[in-house]
Formats: C-alpha cells, structure tokens, sequence
C-alpha cells in the first residue's frame, strides 16, 4: 500500500509539471503597461523563441535518434527462429511509462506555446512613445508620410531607439508590409487601415517587401528601412524640410499610437 501511496504522488506532482515552466514564464520581466516599452524589441524576443524551438526539436530529434539506434543494435535478431522476451510490467510502471513522458514534452510545449503568445500580446500592443507613419500600398509602390510630413516612396527612414507604428491602407488590391529584419507583416486592404510597429534599435538599413501577391510585379514590390542614429535622423528631418517646401520642418513627434 505504502508503494501505492508514494506512486500517487509522484504521478499527482508529474500532472502538475506542465504548468511549471509557463508559470515560471509568467514570472519573468516583461513590459506591463503600454508605457513600458521603453527599449523593447520584439524582434529579439522572436529570434529567442525561434531559436529555443530549434534546441528543443534538434535535442529531441537526437535523443530519439539514439535511442532509436541503440534498439537497433541491442534487440537485433541473433539468430534464426530466435523470440524475443517481452517484459512483463507492473501497472504503475505501465503507468509511469505514459504518463511521465507525457508531462514531460507537455510541459516544455507549453513553455514554448506561452512565450510565443505572450510576445504576440505584447506585439499587439503599441508603445506609448510610438511615431506614426502613414503607410499606402499599390501595384507596385509603397508610399510612407512621417510625422515630419516628409514623404517618401519605397524608403522609409526611422530614428534608432524610437518605436514606430505603421498605419496602413491600400489603394489598390491587397499586400502585405513585410519587413524582415523587425520580424513583423502585416496585410494592407483597401477600405480599411491595418497596422503594425517595430523598434529600430541598431543603425543600418534592411529591406520591406510585399507579402501577399498583388500581380505581375509584385516581386518588384520591395524598399528600404533605414535606421538612423538621433543626430543623423534629425540632419535628415532639416535637409528634407530646406528641400520641400510643404515640409515643415520637426513637428511635435506625433504618439497617435494612443487611438491604436
Ligand atoms: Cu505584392
């Protein structure tokens, strides 16, 4: 009976453990409120989750191709007419064998499932701080107007440090605003505005391209982010405003992520 009691328990605790990591994920530093983003990257927690993905599946692959070898090995036929034995289990070992093993890959999927929805939550939610650029999609163009006024065609220039929010419409049929580095896409529609917001936080340029197809040229649908440092962006605001007229110059950084 003592056996029996111990063997409960010890199953009670394995149920248990799925829940350990996400709660133990739960407890781990993330922004709480929308003003707490300050120099959040979402990208870098995506490339974490991804990457934690690749161990786990590259461990398990591993070890059950081991397993599955040394079986190979050890249980080979040696001889003809040879039967193997099998061996007789007791029910709680019976058991055990599902139920442990279960818990175990349980528990680590949920990890693995509460991170990536928690950083979707938080990639759902724009920072306080965010500047908003208007962003129009047609066959085969993007067009950008900053908060500056400064408008642009295939190239959009963003200040290092700064989260930026991308308000989005087509004017034509669908795309999708892809940009890579940032690790975010988003579909633009006609009639309706999408949007989605990322965190430049190294200098540097990358690429946006379309992703959803929207006709001949849509593998021609592609520009440029170019992440600026602060003093840089801002010669780049002054030489824009002394070269277009409408430009007026830096106006108050618009945080109209609010209405998001
Ligand atoms: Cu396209």
């Amino acid at each position: 009976m003592k056996v029996k009691s111990l063997m409960h328990k010890v199953m009670g605790a394995m149920l248990a453990l799925p829940l350990i990591p996400s709660l133990a994920h739960a407890f781990q530093a993330a922004p709480a409120t929308r003003a707490d983003y300050n120099g959040w990257t979402p990208h870098e927690h995506w490339d974490e989750v991804w990457h934690e993905t690749m161990w786990d599946i590259t461990i398990l692959g591993v070890v059950f191709a081991i397993i599955t070898i040394a079986f190979m090995v050890i249980y080979v036929r040696k001889g003809h007419g040879e039967r193997g034995k099998l061996p007789q289990l007791s029910p709680q070992a019976k058991l055990g064998w599902v139920v442990i093993p279960c818990m175990l890959f349980l528990g680590d999927d949920l990890f693995l499932y509460v991170k990536g929805f928690d950083l979707h939550n938080h990639m759902r939610n724009v920072p306080t701080n965010a500047v908003e650029v208007k962003v129009t999609g047609s066959m085969w163009n993007w067009n950008y107007v900053d908060a500056n006024g400064i408008d642009t065609d295939n190239e959009l220039v963003v200040k290092v440090g700064t989260p930026v929010v991308l308000r989005m419409v087509s004017d034509d049929v669908l795309h999708s605003h892809y940009m890579n580095r940032y690790r975010v896409t988003e579909d633009l529609m006609p009639g309706r505005i999408t949007w989605e917001w990322f965190m430049p936080n190294e200098e540097g340029e990358s690429v946006v391209t379309c992703r959803e197809y929207c006709g001949t040229m849509h593998s021609g649908m592609y520009g440029t982010v170019k992440a600026l440092s602060e003093a840089d962006y801002d010669a780049y605001v002054a030489e824009q405003a002394a070269s277009v007229p409408s430009v007026t110059g830096v106006a108050s950084a618009a945080t109209t992520a609010d209405k998001i």
